[in-house]
């Protein structure tokens, strides 16, 4: 594997989990793979989890790793070919990129989803270039269109807690008050499809997703329907796709709370965080026993560990 951007790059999902268990349980057991190489971490957005957990993963495989977070303290960037820039941003994105690249061996790179063209967005501009013009491996640490090192270690969680084969897995909109990208969902419904569960979508109308991701899946728009039975909740809040970044709804009906999960079948209760309390899940359902919203971070270590571990040994 040389770049991980998508569910897509791995070419064995059973494989990577194994992977991803095996270095939970070895940390340090493969730590002369990154001796002398350094990985540069770019920010151009807000992290926690995804900044400590990538970073940690690098240092237990033996990396040095430098963080850079572009609109704090690096140049402000142009990322539009052919401007004349004359504006307040002094850097572009076309020399920054190759500069980066001389001083490390693997990039990861935040980069939203910037709700000012659709189309930009969901060609992965900014990604795409760091892929373009590194000349090292690039790592989405959530990129316009999907968050995957969540994902996967959504699916690791997922794997470790099912009590059926193919669990019946619900992804559920619930309300924000800001308008939040569509890279999470995105990118638990590819990973979830690649893993071939049980798969239910649910969301109010109007905040349907991309086509690419949802081609041949039906969505119940009855959330406590789609409720029914289920052995996994994922809430998450994202802005419209079809009125691209608008919020259509702030309809706290949508809030994950207790009667919504006694609906289900013992269902377990996740979220990537940040989340927002009493608006995406109430007080009562977070903190029971159901929540397994800690475990998930703790897994960002361990996927960010399988995917740099096979990604240093395709150097
Ligand atoms: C971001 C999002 O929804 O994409 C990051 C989640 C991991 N969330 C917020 O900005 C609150
Ligand atoms: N889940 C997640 O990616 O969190 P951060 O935005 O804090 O990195």
């Amino acid at each position: 594997m040389r770049h991980f951007t998508s569910v897509n790059d791995i070419p064995d999902l059973r494989k990577a989990l194994d992977v991803a268990f095996d270095v939970r349980n070895n940390p340090f057991a493969y730590s002369h793979l990154g001796k002398n190489k350094t990985m540069v971490l770019i920010f151009f957005n807000s992290s926690l989890r995804t900044r400590l957990s990538t970073q940690k993963a690098a240092m237990n495989l033996g990396m040095n790793t430098m963080v850079l977070n572009v609109n704090e303290d690096g140049w402000k960037m142009e990322s539009e070919l052919g401007v004349v820039m004359d504006g307040d941003k002094p850097e572009h994105l076309r020399e920054a990129i190759p500069v980066i690249g001389e001083y490390c061996d693997i990039i990861g790179v935040r980069s939203f989803a910037r709700f000012e063209s659709r189309e930009d967005d969901y060609q992965e501009k900014i990604l795409n270039q760091f892929i373009q013009y590194s000349g090292v491996p690039v790592v989405s640490m959530e990129a316009a269109t999907r968050h995957p090192l969540q994902s996967f270690a959504d699916l690791m969680t997922i794997e470790e807690l099912k009590s059926r084969p193919r669990p019946k897995v619900v992804l559920t909109w619930a309300p924000h008050p800001r308008a939040l990208p569509q890279a999470v969902p995105n990118s638990f419904v590819e990973w979830m499809r690649k893993a071939d569960y049980d798969l239910v979508v649910t969301h109010p109308e109007g905040y349907e997703l991309a086509p690419e991701f949802m081609d041949g899946l039906q969505v119940e728009y009855d959330q406590r329907k789609a409720f029914e039975g289920a052995e996994f909740i994922y809430a998450k809040n994202w802005a419209s796709y079809t009125h691209y970044g608008q919020i259509l709804s702030k309809d706290r009906s949508w809030t994950v709370d207790q009667a919504k999960m006694d609906l289900t079948d013992n269902a377990k209760f996740m979220h990537c965080l940040p989340v927002r309390r009493n608006m995406i899940v109430t007080d009562e359902v977070i903190d029971s026993p159901a929540s397994v919203v800690i475990r998930e971070a703790a897994n960002r270590e361990w996927s960010a560990q399988a995917v740099l571990k096979m990604i240093l040994e395709g150097l």
